[in-house]
């Protein structure tokens, strides 16, 4: 994939990976005698351009942080990690502000998160999706330390980047400047899950993952997850922000007694998920690996079906937990030479079902979680 392409998978987004430029020299790690199976249901690679090799690469259950997306909406902002504060006010008890050494001298909270972009889709082969090791202090005891006053109705998390916005109202237009903003609910803010997030994956937060301190919000799309965290405001209104309200909304028709409403909602919560990213070969059997998003809900299965049999059960990985994303294998024995489906769907302990096709309700393109077909050719 060229840069190009992957900048059209967001259109009006930047998104950035540094796999991209690291596409030539990270291989995968394989056996000797084991081949990557490239799909053929992805656009053929440029001329020149090192094989197929599509994001995630799927080689290791924790995302390494130079390999894992990125998106921004605007500029990564430069914040001085010596200076930075992060700011805590609105209505509470007690505000105030907190140097980094302040925040790493709170309780220490580890969490093994995974998430996509909701802007991810089969057409790109979801490439915008990671999974780390996040380590920080919890959002919950911060806010309990700040005394919430029974008022309380949403937190809004405002970050150090920003722009010139153009917002129009009922006939009035009004260019102002605007920080990425995003909120929760008091409920959902004081969930235990929740982490302000110093260090991934070992290492301090990289400036371009929202370093030095970043929201993880586990089981939510990645537009949850601010970056370069600045100011913590809690407020008695909703929170109306462009990230909220304006940008990052599903239109859905529901049937409500008979009727089909149609209503907007910001993004949320993943949807339950999941498709293959790589096939490899070794003599005569091939390794399906994919990976599973959900909200936090245990799973009951991933299945993967072969052409048109039977739905087959995979392995989960050992290493995955509530909130990483669940990676899975499936062995296929002895693959007859020539073209093959290959398909996985994911079951949670509810009984709901990765849906097989688009919902024809969903108007907008966002949280697209419809099971994904790959194609490939077995060699003879
Ligand atoms: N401050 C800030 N935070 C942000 C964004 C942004 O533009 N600015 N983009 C969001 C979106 S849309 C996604 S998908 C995730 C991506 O996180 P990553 O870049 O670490 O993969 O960051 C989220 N947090
Ligand atoms: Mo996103």
């Amino acid at each position: 994939m060229t840069a190009v392409t992957r900048r059209e998978v967001l259109r009006d987004l930047a998104v950035t990976t540094a796999a991209l430029s690291a596409a030539g020299v990270a291989w995968p790690v394989l056996a000797q005698d084991e081949v990557v199976i490239p799909f053929t249901d992805l656009p053929a690679a440029a001329p020149g351009a090192p094989p197929q090799r599509m994001p995630p690469s799927l080689q290791t259950f924790y995302t390494p942080n130079d390999e894992f997306f990125a998106v921004q909406h605007y500029a990564v902002p430069a914040v001085d990690v010596a200076t930075h504060r992060l700011q805590i006010g609105g209505l509470i008890d007690r505000p105030f502000e907190l140097s980094m050494d302040d925040l790493r001298k709170r309780p220490r909270m580890e969490q093994v998160v995974g998430f996509e972009c909701s802007g991810n889709n089969n057409a790109r082969a979801n490439p915008l999706v990671g999974n780390a090791r996040w380590a920080g202090t919890g959002l919950a005891g911060l806010l309990r330390a700040a005394g919430l006053k029974s008022t309380a109705k949403e937190i809004v998390f405002f970050s150090a980047d920003r722009n010139s916005e153009e917002v129009s109202h009922g006939g009035n237009v009004a260019t102002v400047d605007q920080h990425f903003a995003r909120s929760l609910s008091v409920d959902d803010a004081m969930r235990p899950e929740m982490l302000l997030a110093y260090e991934m994956n070992g290492a301090p937060l990289p400036p371009g993952h929202g370093g030095p301190v970043r929201l993880i919000v586990p089981g939510w799309y990645g537009v949850a997850n601010v970056k370069w965290l600045q100011r913590i405001h809690v407020q008695d209104t909703r929170f109306m922000g462009k990230f909220m309200a304006r940008e990052y909304v599903t239109l859905r028709g529901t049937d409500m007694a008979g009727e089909t409403i149609w209503a907007e909602t910001s993004v949320a919560r993943m949807r339950l998920k999941s498709f293959i990213g790589r096939v490899t070969r070794r003599g005569s059997i091939c390794t399906i690996t994919g990976v599973a998003l959900t909200d936090g809900t245990p799973l009951k299965a991933v299945e993967v079906r072969v052409d048109d049999g039977q739905w087959k059960p995979t392995t989960l990985s050992k290493e995955n937990t509530q909130y990483s994303w669940k990676m899975f294998t499936y062995t296929w024995q002895d693959p007859h030479p020539g073209e093959h489906r290959l398909v996985s769907r994911v079951i949670d302990m509810n009984g709901a079902i990765q849906p097989e096709a688009a919902d024809p309700n969903k108007k907008t393109r966002w949280e697209n979680n419809e099971q994904f077909v790959r194609r490939l050719v077995i060699p003879s």
